[in-house]
């Protein structure tokens, strides 16, 4: 199992609302999301830079890189875009953390 991390990043005056889209998360995403590989997803936010610090494991198997193209995905990333910064296609804009200390 790999664990990974990446930052996307909320706009301002929107912390209320992204809480509570992801605490009612379509049922949906969440099935797509475990179909392709992902457990144990975490998203913490930065109080005062408003960054989205994502991590999750992932099996070796995983179809990540299949998730753009899903309509599930692609639904739930248009109706993120309002709230996020985002690339052309509306996903959100993801930068990928280096690992530098793992304690088990
Ligand atoms: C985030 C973002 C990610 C998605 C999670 C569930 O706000 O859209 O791409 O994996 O939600």
């Amino acid at each position: 199992m790999e664990k990974i991390a990446f930052v996307m990043q909320l706009k301002a005056g929107h912390e209320q609302e992204y809480q509570q889209r992801h605490d009612a998360i379509w049922p949906e995403l969440v099935v797509e999301l475990k179909n392709a590989g992902i457990h144990d997803y975490t998203i913490f936010l930065h109080p005062t830079t408003l960054q989205l610090f994502a991590v999750l494991k992932r099996s070796p198997s995983h179809t990540m890189d299949d998730l753009p193209s899903q309509p599930i995905m692609q639904k739930w990333w248009q109706a993120m875009a309002d709230i996020m910064e985002t690339n052309a296609d509306a996903s959100p804009i993801a930068t990928d953390l280096t690992n530098v200390f793992h304690l088990d």
